[in-house]
């Protein structure tokens, strides 16, 4: 059983369990077994990592909710700056343990569902794909799903050599809890074994019934290895992290704050300003993109509170270390690695004694979680108290 140790010290009962639903998907010989209740597929065909993760746990719920197995699919990382320029899918269990999730449902890889069951279970020539009529319309002929239309789409089913022979259009269905017996209808797993879908079958962000979600997203081994050591050969405890999420693309996402065209819900900000549309906090410029002067105010803040020795700044950009530093007179130690992998950096804030993120940005969100079902400390630029307004945003 290839549950790891680690896994099973920390959750012993997750572990047992985790250990029996396994056995589901698996024969004593280690082999895959098809699993009669059905898979789900699907492409995390919409935006960056962190989009990606919250897309990922609603699409674990909605797999549990049809009780299928999900085939997770591979992360796609975009490579628009480095030779050779193409997207690169990484499998699931480069960053985090598969066997992890299963505690929670059963799953097999994406990758391991197209090389030990598709040959004889999903062949081709008997490729269904399955999609909103809404989406069809897009295709010519109004009635074939957009499986493989563009970037991201094309190369992620290529990558596991995926062409599709079907489609089977839906209408008047929701990924809520609400469509469960419809789903079921519909879709029987004796009629429709693989439900293959172009996007997540969950919505973005995502919604506080799944967050907690993010306790079966435990760091692969290597992750944790590199990660460490990192923290213990470049930073002082205790240390403060921060996200600087300050990059131009960001900078042109934050204009809509400003000229009004987004409310308090604006991509990931649920997570500060709280999930009820009718009780949401105001969200406001410098939750989006602060400026040096909030940087300074909520950094000095941080490092004071918790007597930090240093400070670790990721950033999509200018990590401002310099000014940073002079904050503090050089006496705060102040370190960036900006590292080939970004989750290099999700690692180093995820063991921060305290964490301030960017409200709006779902890579600060994945941060965040983990902190939240670890009971680690995080707050915001421009919030110091999640759900409740800073002192300087009160004034
Ligand atoms: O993760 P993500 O979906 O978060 O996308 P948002 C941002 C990407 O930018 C990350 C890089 O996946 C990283 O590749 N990035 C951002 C960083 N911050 C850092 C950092 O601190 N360190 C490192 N190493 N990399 C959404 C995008 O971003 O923003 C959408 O998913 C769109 O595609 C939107 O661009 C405006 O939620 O912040």
């Amino acid at each position: 059983m290839a549950v790891k140790q680690q896994t099973c010290r920390a959750f012993s009962v997750t572990c047992l369990l985790s250990a029996l639903l396994l056995q589901t998907v698996r024969t004593s010989a280690g082999e895959v077994k098809w699993d009669e209740n059905g898979y789900v597929l699907y492409c995390p065909c919409m935006g960056r990592f962190g989009n990606q993760a919250d897309h990922f746990l609603g699409s674990l719920a909605f797999a549990k909710m049809l009780n299928r197995t999900l085939a997770v699919p591979p992360w796609i990382v975009y490579r628009h700056n480095t030779y050779p320029y193409i997207n690169v899918h990484v499998p699931y269990s480069e960053f985090f343990q598969l066997e992890a999730l299963s505690a929670y449902h059963r799953v097999l890889s994406l990758e391991d569902f197209m090389e030990k069951l598709a040959p004889k279970y999903w062949p081709t020539g008997q490729r269904k794909a399955y999609c909103f009529e809404t989406a069809a319309q897009r295709s010519a002929d109004k009635k074939s799903c957009p499986m493989k239309d563009g970037n991201p789409f094309g190369p992620f089913w290529d990558n596991v050599k995926v062409e599709f022979d079907q489609s089977v259009l839906f209408g008047g269905l929701s990924f809520s809890a609400y469509h469960q017996p419809q789903w079921m209808k519909k879709f029987p797993p004796s009629e429709h074994p693989v439900l293959a879908l172009p996007g997540a079958p969950a919505q973005f962000p995502v919604i506080e019934e799944h967050v907690g979600l993010q306790r079966y997203v435990q760091w692969s081994e290597k992750m944790v290895k590199e990660g460490e050591e990192h923290i213990s050969t470049l930073l002082s405890r205790p240390y403060v992290g921060i996200h600087l999420r300050i990059g131009i693309d960001w900078q042109n996402a934050c204009k809509m704050l400003k000229s009004g065209d987004a409310g308090p819900h604006f991509m990931a900000s649920p997570q500060c300003v709280g999930h009820s549309r009718q009780t949401a906090l105001p969200l406001t410029m410098p939750m989006c993109l602060p400026d040096l002067a909030e940087i300074r105010r909520a950094v000095k803040l941080w490092v004071k509170k918790t007597s930090a020795r240093s400070i670790y700044i990721a950033t999509d950009s200018e990590s401002h270390s310099k000014e940073i530093e002079k904050f503090f007179n050089g006496k705060v130690k102040v370190v960036t690695l900006q590292p080939d992998w970004a989750q290099t950096d999700l690692y180093i804030l995820g063991r921060a004694d305290h964490f301030i993120g960017n409200c709006v940005s779902s890579f600060s969100a994945f941060v965040k979680r983990e902190r939240d079902v670890q009971g680690l400390p995080s707050s915001f630029f421009g919030m110091d108290t999640p759900g409740k307004l800073s002192h300087t945003e009160e004034l």
